[in-house]
């Protein structure tokens, strides 16, 4: 039986992780922290604790007042906040990754932390980007992720510590909105569809992201965590996927569910400039190979079910 921390629990994933971990492993063995508590079902249906992850002490206490073996530290800046921040997004990235690392090495626990697409760069492979190639990020939040997935397989190497990652691409729910990401755009997009019925694009035409449903990425998460550790030729991360699109696509996608919904263009050269570094499309074979990854949702089964979602919630 598993007895797990989450850091982040309360954002974007660790909303969802938190709910889905308690389902399977028992509510009081999943700790959720987070730097507050608010008056969400993370934070409500089982232990909480406030955590902020700079400060290495009080999440190395944390761990140790519950004894948990696993490690799951989610709490990061996304692309383009840390963009705006780099100094910030340095040293709240780096640092929560290293006390997470570290706490995980003292308690001997499993450590997941995501990685993401960002860790790619303009001189990556675009399309069918494979699982071992150039990865020259040109974007703090990259830097962020190529050093993190690197100080992850360290911790494997030279202490032991079984650590395991994904790269995520950018992830959809219903349920938490996520802030400061440059895929954000595939979320808003559905909200805006059911409240105004059309959604002005951050993100130009054309731009071909990687995407993934939430259940999905849950999925994969535990997937990923009871996997066989013999059958890990990688560790930290492994690409996975479930789609790629342009905003165009989506926008079609909501429109064959919503007649009548519109999309415009009004480019953020910002965010435009960290989706264009990025690639079209990742391969998802070594996830497959080694440990069974698969994805449910498609484009148009995630909109049908999100439009669902969305409506009975707005
Ligand atoms: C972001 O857009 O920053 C994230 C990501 C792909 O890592 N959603």
């Amino acid at each position: 039986m598993k007895r797990i921390l989450i850091t982040g629990a309360l954002g974007q994933i660790g909303s969802e992780l938190t709910l889905r971990l308690r389902d399977i492993y028992g509510a009081d063995n999943v700790i959720a922290t987070d730097i507050k508590k608010n008056d969400s079902e993370a934070a409500q249906s089982g232990p909480f604790e406030t955590v902020d992850v700079t400060d290495g002490t009080r999440m190395l206490e944390t761990a140790k007042k519950y004894n948990v073996d696993t490690v799951m530290h989610l709490a990061a800046l996304l692309s383009a906040t840390a963009e705006a921040k780099p100094v910030f997004a340095w040293n709240l990235n780096m640092g929560g990754l290293m006390n997470a690392l570290e706490t995980a090495r003292e308690v001997k626990a499993q450590f997941f932390t995501p990685s993401s697409i960002g860790a790619f760069g303009p001189t990556t492979p675009k399309d069918l980007t494979p699982q071992d190639t150039i990865m020259r990020p040109s974007t703090m939040y990259g830097v962020n992720k190529v050093a993190g997935e690197l100080l992850a397989d360290y911790y494997f190497h030279k202490f032991g510590v079984d650590t395991r990652g994904l790269r995520f691409p950018g992830l959809i729910s219903y349920v938490a909105l996520p802030g400061g990401g440059t895929t954000d755009y595939a979320v808003e997009i559905y909200y805006e569809a059911i409240k105004k019925g059309k959604y002005t694009s951050y993100i130009d035409k054309g731009t071909y992201m990687d995407m993934m449903y939430m259940p999905d990425a849950l999925n994969a998460i535990v997937d990923l965590m009871e996997a066989d550790a013999s059958r890990l030729q990688h560790r930290n991360s492994f690409n996975v996927t479930a789609m790629s699109f342009a905003p165009e696509e989506i926008a079609a996608s909501i429109a064959n569910y919503l007649p009548g919904f519109e999309i415009s263009y009004a480019v953020d050269p910002d965010r435009q400039k960290i989706a264009d570094s990025w690639p079209n499309s990742i391969d998802a074979t070594a996830a497959k190979d080694e440990w069974g990854f698969k994805y449910e949702y498609n484009l148009d089964k995630m909109t049908v079910d999100m439009l669902e979602k969305l409506r009975k919630k707005l």
